[in-house]
């Protein structure tokens, strides 16, 4: 399997007319609407993992996002807030960021476009019809509605094998869903191993609090077990912004000798999420997490030690974004993806996306959603396509004036490479198509 990003790309296909620059817009528009994409990062669960999955108005309204919102908005402190109902904590917060004030911030825009959506209203002091309707969904069918909604083909899902609630359903074996990939998330062995080795030594694995003697070989084990389990589209863990490699940390001697020659052997790759603060203000709870720049020389040692691993990297500071590219433009095992958590805002992801068409051409994957709440995927995915189109207009536009006109077919082929092909590749799923399938 090729490890890089990609190797012989196959001629444009087709013979669709130049389009005049007044017409790239449009086109672009039209394309993007048109492309299903593979969110390629979300935290949403498929049907057979259950109650793990998120949906409906209550949850939308109380995601952290909006959360660390409401205590901008309102006298509410958060030991009252965390004691009240879901339901209760909803109305706290439809009331202070949607009735008395303006709901102008991109989540609390996202629920209003989620309602639209579903043609409920948008505005008045109460939930009550949204969440007469949303209890009246049949759950699978809500699904497949919202993804058409969104125009997403696929998900990628975060799952954790020493989750508590999560791990057992998948050890009883989970239905798999087609339209849900799931992901061996490894946030606690990697960053939380004094906590959690434990759990692996009850489940049979012979490892220790130092994570010596056999302990790598035995995670190694473990990952294989669940490899078998779970058949993962990749491993993932996201990383603070003092993350080093190499280092003398278990953190450091797990990734070398566990994770990283397990993603080789099973042929799929490291998504390293980097530059969290975890819990800068503990009392947020989900919310409490913040961001910062990090050393990103730690990418740079991981990729050129491991050629033979592919690396997918979102990293959460909005001054790293540019260093990334650079490291991108060095090492084809490596693929930028996202516009991660604090910098999914149209005006970083406009800044994000047009540095990186220029330094990487169509070479990277735009955008994940990171969707915590169903529903969500609907105005993320809405957003995303708004702001890509006039940057990719623009870059054709700019193609056209330096002296080489585009067709219809040229920009179905980036979007679709953009949104599909890029990680469809990188992840060894197939040869990814770099023209129209058949075209020629
Ligand atoms: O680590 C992650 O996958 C982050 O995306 C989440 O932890 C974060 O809470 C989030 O929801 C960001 O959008
Ligand atoms: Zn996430």
């Amino acid at each position: 399997m090729s490890s890089s990003v990609v190797q012989n790309p196959t001629p444009r296909a087709g013979s669709t007319p130049s389009l005049a620059p007044h017409e790239i817009l449009r086109a672009v528009e039209d394309e993007l609407a048109a492309t299903p994409f593979i969110d390629v990062h979300t935290h949403l669960f498929m049907p057979s993992l259950g109650t793990l999955g998120l949906w409906g108005i209550d949850e939308l309204i109380t995601y952290h996002y909006l959360e660390a919102e409401l205590f901008r908005s309102s006298d509410l402190k958060p030991e009252q807030y965390f004691r009240l109902s879901k339901r209760e904590k909803a109305d706290a917060i439809w009331r202070a960021l949607f009735v008395d004030n303006a709901p102008v911030s991109e989540a609390a825009r996202g629920v209003i476009a989620v309602l639209d959506a579903f043609g409920l209203p948008t505005g008045g002091s109460d939930l009550e019809k949204a969440r007469a309707f949303f209890t009246a969904q049949e759950p699978g069918a809500h699904i497949r509605r919202v993804f058409q909604l969104a125009k997403v083909s696929e998900v990628v899902m975060t799952n954790d094998p020493l989750d508590p609630d999560e791990a057992p359903l998948w050890e009883r074996g989970a239905e798999p869903d087609p339209q849900f990939h799931p992901v061996l998330r490894l946030d606690r062995i990697l960053n939380k191993w004094p906590e959690h080795w434990s759990v692996l030594a009850s489940k049979g694995y012979a490892v220790n609090e130092t994570a010596t003697g056999k302990s790598a070989a035995e995670v190694r084990r473990f990952l294989a077990d669940w490899n078998k389990r779970m058949q993962p589209v990749y491993m993932a863990v996201s990383l603070p912004d003092t993350f080093q490699f190499p280092e003398d940390s278990v953190r450091a001697r797990l990734l070398a000798e566990a994770v990283v020659p397990s993603c080789r052997e099973f042929g799929i790759p490291l998504s390293l999420m980097i530059g969290v603060r975890y819990q800068v203000n503990p009392a947020l709870r989900l919310a409490g997490d913040g961001a910062g720049k990090a050393d990103l020389r730690a990418v740079e040692r991981l990729c050129t030690t491991y050629p033979e691993n592919r690396f997918l990297i979102s990293v959460l500071s909005r001054e790293n974004q540019h260093e990334l590219c650079v490291y991108a433009r060095k090492f084809n095992n490596l693929m930028p993806f996202g516009c991660w958590w604090f910098l999914n805002n149209p005006s970083v992801v406009e800044e994000m996306t047009r540095e990186r068409l220029e330094m990487l051409g169509m070479s990277f994957i735009p955008q994940h959603s990171d969707a915590r709440v169903l529903e969500q995927v609907i105005y993320k995915w809405r957003n995303t396509r708004r702001t890509m189109a006039p940057i990719l207009a623009n870059t054709y536009r700019l193609l056209t004036e330096d002296g080489r006109p585009v067709t219809r077919a040229d920009i179905r082929h980036d979007v679709t490479r953009l949104f599909r092909g890029n990680f469809e590749r990188f992840a060894g799923w197939r040869e990814a198509q770099h023209g129209r399938v058949g075209a020629a």
